[in-house]
């Protein structure tokens, strides 16, 4: 199996996030990665490649055109208007605010294209955004010219970014961009699966009303988990795509016992609709072990997850999301794609 990087991540480093009452450095860090890459190379997965693709060109059907656009200057405005450090928002349009007009002020358009205080820039940031998209287009190429499987390592994640909204350490939707590229190579239907352990409620958005694309996730109970305000039951899809959207939620503390049933009732719904591919929104903060959230899956549960999926027999495309338990991730990650390709 391939595995699609570039080191252009590394410069998104050093940034902070609101986080219980504190601005915190950010869990989103370059070092986990690194270790990723780490593991890959050691357990001979096979070779690590730099990505062909134009990321930005397959974004700009998914994401709006004003939004990308602000992404590429967000930290030069930041800097123009006296600021420095990490520029994060204050102030978002919510209910009984306008969101049909953008404000003007850096400050003001931070929050327009956000829902959270936990995606902000730094110098290195677009170039790392840019990159993450490149290496998912890249990995859905590979799919199209016949891999079986490909894992697109990538950082900043990219399942809490929405059409017109960053948020969730998240900028550029890099399973979003790997769906669209394969739709656009050819295939007629693709699922995506999102195991994170959050919701992928940017993808979930950008897909609602479309029937090409299923989405699937299983995450922790958004009444007490992050993103709180998405990832319900009864959220099915609309239009085109009503029934082509499943949420999966788990309660808090939830072990690999109601987790792989969960996951087995997901590659149930995936056999169903028949996709000609299938992208895998790999997060790896379902670990028991991960500093920001409560599942309880252990190291030897990983490759059980890539087993079940492999059984599916579909062209897969693995995406790296969260998953913050620095060290346990890149054994983690391994486990998933070599539980995959032995099965
Ligand atoms: C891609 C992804 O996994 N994004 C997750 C974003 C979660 N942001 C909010 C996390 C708040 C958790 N705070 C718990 C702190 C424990 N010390
Ligand atoms: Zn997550």
């Amino acid at each position: 199996m391939k595995t699609v990087y570039s080191p252009d991540h590394i410069g998104h480093s050093g940034h902070l996030e609101l986080d219980g009452g504190r601005l915190l450095p950010g869990f989103e860090k370059p070092e986990r990665a690194q270790f990723v890459l780490d593991r890959i190379e050691a357990a001979n997965l096979g070779p690590v490649i730099a990505p062909t693709a134009d990321g930005l060109e397959v974004a700009a059907k998914i994401h709006d055109s004003g939004y990308l656009t602000f992404l590429a200057k967000a930290h030069d405005l930041w800097l123009d208007a006296g600021y420095s450090g990490t520029a994060l928002p204050m102030a978002w349009p919510t209910r009984g605010l306008r969101d049909d007009v953008a404000p003007k002020h850096v400050r003001g358009l931070l929050g327009y294209y956000s829902f959270d205080g936990g995606a902000g820039f730094v110098p290195g940031t677009y170039k790392a955004v840019t990159a993450a998209a490149d290496c998912a287009a890249s990995g859905a190429d590979l799919l199209s010219a016949g891999d079986t499987s490909a894992f697109v390592l990538t950082r900043p994640p990219g399942h809490h970014a929405g059409r017109r909204f960053s948020g969730g350490y998240c900028y550029i939707n890099n399973a979003g961009v790997a769906a669209q590229r394969l739709l656009d190579n050819g295939a007629k239907r693709v699922s995506i699966l999102d195991v994170d352990y959050h919701h992928g409620n940017g993808t979930q958005e950008i897909f609602y009303d479309r029937a090409d694309v299923q989405f699937i996730s299983i995450h922790a109970d958004p009444d007490y988990a992050f993103p709180y305000f998405l990832g319900r039951g009864d959220e099915r899809g609309a239009g085109a795509g009503a029934g082509f959207n499943h949420n999966l939620p788990l309660p808090i503390g939830t072990d690999f016992h109601d987790w792989g049933g969960t996951l087995d009732r997901a590659c149930r719904l995936i056999a169903e609709y028949g996709p000609d591919a299938i992208v895998v929104s790999l997060g790896l903060d379902t670990y028991e072990g991960d500093p920001i959230s409560r599942f309880r899956l252990t190291r030897f549960d990983y490759p059980k997850v890539g087993a079940r999926i492999a059984q599916l027999n579909r062209p897969t495309l693995f995406v790296l999301e969260g998953g913050y338990a620095v060290e346990a991730i890149g054994i983690n990650a391994v486990g998933v794609l070599s539980g995959f390709l032995g099965a």
